[in-house]
């Protein structure tokens, strides 16, 4: 939780693999790919959910197999890494820029959690003088909502911080819903923070527009093959103090949920504002262009 939120672990993943290769002493080809691929596998290993983490490692990797010399897959790595990092921030201005075009002035936004994709494009929206208010939730158990207010607030914008079970309590008010993105799987399921399904399912039945901001790096290719997305479990201190209650009962714990296409409206990406229909389409083109592939 040092590093938390989904394109920043990517970033942070895609500069390990960066700084491992800046770092490397040794001088064997074959040393180099096998210990980089080793330290891909730690890094993936460290937060199960969050696609982008596998994606933005995965990237730094291209071109690793064809490399004919050690400077070559060296500076490859490098290269790749520096890149990524570029791509990824230039892909969250991206979606604010898109996203505050959906926000129009008077309009009441509700965001969960703490997600620098749905930060941006509040705080867009603000910078091009909409007035807007905003209301953002909690998030427990780990409370990333803190975050989100002391950042919202920090640029002036007319904030509201609200416990998690209120989302529906306050509804009626709200137009517009932003929220980020862990992973989208290829049917354009969404799995985010804990409660985001509750929230999605609050403003279907509201009819309020459900957006999902989301760089294209954290849509997962490996559920076009059936591959399921693995819901993290957090610790159970996150959630009550030790002696608190009896040791009798069990703490279930789980940090992301999955929302489904039915209740997005759109997912804003980086290459567009799209319909969940569509991310199949995108993640077939990435595929194609052996983004992932080393
Ligand atoms: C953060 C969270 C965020 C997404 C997107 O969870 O669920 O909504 O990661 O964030 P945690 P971003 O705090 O448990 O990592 O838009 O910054 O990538």
């Amino acid at each position: 939780m040092t590093i938390r939120g989904a394109g920043k672990i990517a970033r942070a993943g895609a500069s390990a693999m960066g700084d491992f290769a800046k770092n490397y002493k040794g001088n064997s080809l074959e040393e180099f790919r096998k210990e980089v691929r080793e330290c891909s596998e730690i890094l993936i290993a460290s937060r199960p959910t969050a696609v982008s983490l596998w994606n933005g490692v995965k990237a730094t990797m291209r071109g690793l197999s064809s490399a004919e010399t050690l400077d070559e897959a060296r500076e490859s790595v490098i290269f790749n890494s520096e890149e990524f990092v570029k791509i990824s921030s230039m892909a969250v201005e991206t979606i604010s820029k898109m996203g505050a075009n959906r926000i129009k002035s008077g309009d009441v936004i509700l965001t969960h959690c703490n997600s620098k994709a749905a930060i941006g494009v509040i705080k867009e929206a603000h910078r091009q003088g909409k007035d807007i208010k905003v209301y953002a939730t909690e998030s427990r158990p780990w409370r990333q909502g803190i975050l989100t207010v002391n950042e919202l607030a920090e640029a002036g914008i007319d904030t509201t911080l609200i416990i998690d079970s209120a989302v529906r309590s306050v509804m009626k008010e709200v137009d517009k819903i932003f929220v980020g993105a862990d992973t989208i799987t290829s049917h354009g399921a969404l799995i985010n923070k804990i409660g985001t399904s509750q929230i999605a399912l609050a403003a279907h039945e509201a009819r309020v527009q459900f957006y999902v901001c989301s760089e294209t790096y954290k849509f997962s290719s490996a559920t076009i093959f059936g591959d399921m997305v693995t819901i993290e479990e957090r610790s159970i201190d996150e959630v009550v103090k030790k002696g608190e209650i009896p040791d009798s009962v069990k703490i279930y714990n789980p940090v992301f949920d999955s929302t489904p296409a039915a209740y997005i409206d759109a997912i804003i990406t980086d290459v567009g504002v799209i319909h969940p229909g569509s991310v199949y389409d995108v993640m077939i083109r990435q595929l194609g262009d052996g983004m992932f592939e080393e």
